[in-house]
C-alpha cells in the first residue's frame, strides 16, 4: 500500500509534500486534483480537506491535510530511511526546526507568495500584475531575508549545521521566486542566503520535484 497524495505537482503546497517523500525515498502515488475544474470543491474532496485546498494525504485508513502537517507525518513515518529532517528526540534541535518552519509559514511565505502570484499567476490568467502589491511584498521579503542572512552567516542551515525540514519547507515558493519572477536578486544579493538556496536546489529530491513544477 503506497501513500496517496491528493493534489497537483505544480502547486506549492503539494510540492512541499512531494519533496519530503522524495527525500525519504518513499513510494507514493499522486492522485491529481484539478483546481481549474474545481475538483478541490467537490463533496468527495471536501471530505478529505474541509477547507477545499490541496494537498491531502491518505495512508491506508489514515487521512490528513495541511502540507506542513503531512510533511511531518511523512518524515516521522520514514525516519531511518534518510536523514532525520525533524531532529526528533533532541529537544533543542527539534525546537529550532519548529522555529524555522514557523518563520517560513508566518513571515517568509506571506512575503514571497504575493510576488509569485502577481508575477506568475496573474499574467497566466490574462491579468496585469499589481506593482504596488509586488513592491510592498519585496520590501517585506527583504526584511525577512536580512534576518535569514544573519542567521545563515552563523550556521549552514536555518536550524543549525544539518539540513532539516526548516530549510526544505522553503523550497516551493523559493523555486517559483527564482525561476519565474524578476526578483531572484532577493536571494542572490545575500551571499549566505544564495549559498543556502543553491545547496538546497541541487538536492536530487528538489531537482526531481522542480522538474514537474511550472517555471
Ligand atoms: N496551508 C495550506 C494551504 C493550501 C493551499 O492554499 N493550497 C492551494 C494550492 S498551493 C489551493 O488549494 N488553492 C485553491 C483555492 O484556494 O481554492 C497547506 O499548506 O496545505
Amino acid at each position: 500500500m503506497v501513500v496517496k497524495i491528493y493534489g497537483h505537482p505544480t502547486y506549492t503546497s503539494t510540492a512541499r509534500v512531494l519533496v519530503c517523500l522524495e527525500e525519504v525515498g518513499a513510494e507514493y502515488e499522486v492522485v491529481t486534483v484539478d483546481l481549474t475544474k474545481g475538483e478541490h470543491k467537490t463533496p468527495a474532496y471536501l471530505a478529505r480537506n474541509p477547507f477545499g485546498v490541496i494537498p491531502a494525504l491518505e495512508d491506508g485508513e489514515f487521512k490528513l491535510f495541511e502540507s506542513r502537517a503531512i510533511s511531518k507525518y511523512i518524515l516521522r513515518k520514514y525516519k531511518g530511511s534518510g536523514s532525520d529532517l525533524l531532529q526528533e528526540g533532541k529537544i533543542e534541535e527539534s525546537s529550532m526546526v519548529d522555529l524555522g518552519v514557523e518563520i517560513e509559514a508566518h513571515h517568509y511565505n506571506p512575503a514571497i507568495s504575493p510576488i509569485v502570484y502577481q508575477c506568475l499567476v496573474v499574467p497566466a490568467r490574462g491579468g496585469t500584475p499589481d506593482q504596488k502589491i509586488i513592491d510592498a511584498s519585496v520590501e517585506a521579503a527583504s526584511k525577512v531575508l536580512d534576518v535569514y542572512e544573519a542567521r545563515l552567516s552563523t550556521s549552514k542551515y536555518l536550524a543549525g549545521d544539518s539540513f532539516t525540514f526548516a530549510d526544505l519547507s522553503h523550497f516551493p515558493y523559493t523555486h517559483y521566486l527564482m525561476a519565474g519572477t524578476p526578483y531572484a536578486s532577493l536571494i542572490t544579493s545575500r551571499p549566505h542566503v544564495k549559498a543556502w538556496w543553491e545547496d538546497m536546489a541541487a538536492r536530487p529530491a528538489f531537482v526531481k520535484v522542480a522538474a514537474a513544477m511550472r517555471a
